[in-house]
């Protein structure tokens, strides 16, 4: 082992083993091998959800090529309240009074980015950095106004001697949301990266789908907040182990530390139901979930899960207006990506774990070896999903206790109602790039305008005309795969590199979807001949002849049909990478609904 593995894992050691000093304020990380339980809940009552949320940081600092902060959203500022799942109902007022106590730190890199228009009531920063905050409803159908879910002018300093770091969000839940998983967390450009990797971000569900899934009612619900967790770059040793993450990952704050045995616990009953709610609140890990059961001859196999909603829309059939159920082996869960599914348990004595397959973000099909090979040329280290264990299924006749919550029914509910078969008023086309070098800036841009990185202060790339619907086709001709997530509304995918999207995942809607990489390069483009203006001129300062993507010839593609029918959304608004490294560094425009 390493020096710096060995001073890494001293670190996440002090880190997991709870050895927090006096002075830290996040609550520790559970303990490794501990049982995954639901973690605690904050409901509405008649018809409002009003609450605060304190956000706090601690750590230690640099590392070795990472961080080791920590931030966090504590309800009523209690530890043992730490990311509550706020449950709400359609129709309902959801009302934050968020607080911002963090404070900042040597260390903390500034995020370059100042709103000259900011929301009313809220202190603009003098300086911004990860001790500014403010919350993005991740998949929420709200309007993107000031108080509401807006993310660009409420940027809220932390609380000093002049500012009480308070600012109040004040959401109208629609009445026709659909039930689901939704997402909250800190969407500050420039720093988002490090608070979710941190911790800040939690859970919201709005109730209802057992009305369109009766048979959940009968079943005991589970909520999982998979995060990942800043470790050591696996390239920054001599011989770079090919099984290294580049993060590690928690469930419900049970770490899954590479390296270490220990694995987080979720107890079934033989042959039990369970219905699951997963969210990938990763800054930058992709997953590829399955439930794997070990068979006789001693071999995983991944089980049928019935999946109920992604996204958090369940899926209806917009003709005869049923639920339906879809069975995946595997479900795909970009940064910001939920599924709720029912999973079924084995017999006793059968082994079964959640795992993730393998997810590679660079030159799929091409080099299916990339994520095995890193720092060599084409792969680096970053964006490393390799399969990995995230909890082992234990299965006995009396599972202890996990923090059951009961659902709550509501009035079945109808949003994006035939969204497939509108035919779209306009199509459009973007595109994901980067310019090539370290540090460089990332890009998603509007086919025929210039890559430029996000700019608050620069007029929307997109103008809809609204009530409508439209399709986008979003191209990635980079080297590795990008995730398209878009504010205020859902999509259905209707393309995949071209190819229509067929049978029932026409049901499918989403808010976040991952991109593959390029699929055809060739060397040696002239710039002149490039049909994407990617390949820069040797005189370019971004011209790097070891960097295959500018020479994409094939991207990778999907057509979205989106819907920018309902008339809460008006407003400016954003789309991006949910890649939040690649946020971060710019790959992120403003769009406007009107
Ligand atoms: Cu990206």
């Amino acid at each position: 082992m390493s020096l710096f593995s060995r001073l890494f894992l001293l670190a996440v050691s002090a880190l997991l083993g709870g050895v927090a000093a006096a002075t830290e304020s996040c609550p520790p990380l559970n303990s490794p091998g501990s049982q995954v339980k639901n973690t605690v809940q904050t409901s509405s009552v008649n018809g409002l959800l009003e609450t605060t949320l304190v956000a706090r940081n601690d750590g230690n600092g640099p590392l070795v090529g990472s961080y080791d902060y920590r931030f966090c959203l504590l309800e009523n500022d209690s530890p043992e309240r730490s990311s509550p799942v706020l449950r709400v109902k359609p129709g309902d007022l959801l009302k934050i009074h968020l607080n911002n106590q963090m404070q900042s730190k040597e260390g903390f890199p500034s995020a370059h980015f100042h709103s000259h228009m900011p929301c009313p009531g809220v202190t603009v920063p003098a300086e911004v950095d990860m001790s500014s905050v403010n919350l993005h409803y991740h998949g929420l159908n709200v309007a993107p106004e000031c108080g509401s879910d807006e993310v660009i002018n409420t940027i809220v300093a932390p609380a000093n001697d002049q500012n009480s770091g308070s600012y109040t969000y004040t959401l109208e839940i629609p009445a026709n949301e659909p039930p689901g998983l939704y997402w909250v967390h800190p969407h500050v450009h420039g720093v988002a990266q490090q608070h979710l990797l941190g911790g800040m971000s939690t859970l919201l569900i709005v109730e209802g789908m057992d009305n369109f899934y009766p048979s959940i009612k009968k079943m005991k619900e589970r909520v999982f907040i998979v995060r990942d967790l800043d470790k050591r770059d696996p390239a920054d040793v001599d011989n770079p182990d090919p099984e290294e993450p580049w993060k590690n990952l928690t469930i419900n704050s049970v770490p899954i530390v590479y390296g270490q045995n220990a694995l987080p616990q979720i107890f079934m009953k033989p042959k039990e139901s369970q219905f699951w709610r997963v969210a990938n609140a990763s800054a930058d890990s992709h997953l590829v979930l399955q439930f794997q059961v070990k068979n006789a001859q001693g071999q995983w196999t991944s089980q049928s899960l019935k999946m109920l909603a992604f996204d958090g829309v369940p899926f209806i059939d917009t003709d005869d207006k049923r639920t339906r159920t879809i069975s995946r082996k595997s479900i795909i869960l970009p940064p910001g990506g939920r599924a709720e599914f029912v999973v079924r348990a084995p017999g006793t004595g059968t082994e079964a774990r959640l795992y993730t397959k393998d997810y590679n973000a660079y030159l799929e099909n091409k080099n299916p070896n990339c994520s095995r090979t890193f720092k060599q040329g084409v792969c680096d280290s970053t964006d490393r999903n390799p399969a990995r264990t995230i909890a082992q299924v234990q299965i006995t006749a009396d599972p202890p206790d996990a923090n059951d919550y009961p659902l709550v029914s509501t009035k079945p509910i109808e949003r994006f109602a035939n969204l497939a078969k509108i035919p779209p008023q306009l199509t459009r086309k973007l595109f994901f790039t980067k310019d090539p070098r370290d540090d460089g800036d990332f890009f998603i841009t509007v086919a025929g305008k210039t890559p430029q990185p996000f700019d608050p202060e620069a007029e929307p790339d997109v103008i809809v005309q609204g009530p409508t619907v439209e399709d986008w086709v979003v191209e990635n001709r980079d080297n590795e795969s990008h995730d398209f997530h878009i504010h205020q509304t859902h999509f259905a995918v209707m393309k995949v590199n071209g190819k229509p999207v067929q049978g029932e995942s026409v049901h499918i809607l989403r808010d976040t979807i991952a991109i593959g990489s390029c699929r055809r390069w060739v060397d040696g483009v002239n710039p002149a001949d490039d049909p994407y203006g990617l390949s820069f001129p040797p005189a370019d300062p971004r011209h790097d002849p070891e960097f295959t993507g500018k020479n994409c010839i094939e991207p990778a593609s999907v057509t979205l049909r989106i819907d920018f029918r309902d008339r809460n959304i008006v407003g400016k608004m954003l789309y991006h990478c949910h890649i939040l490294e690649h946020e971060d560094k710019g790959m992120m425009r403003l769009m406007e609904i009107r």
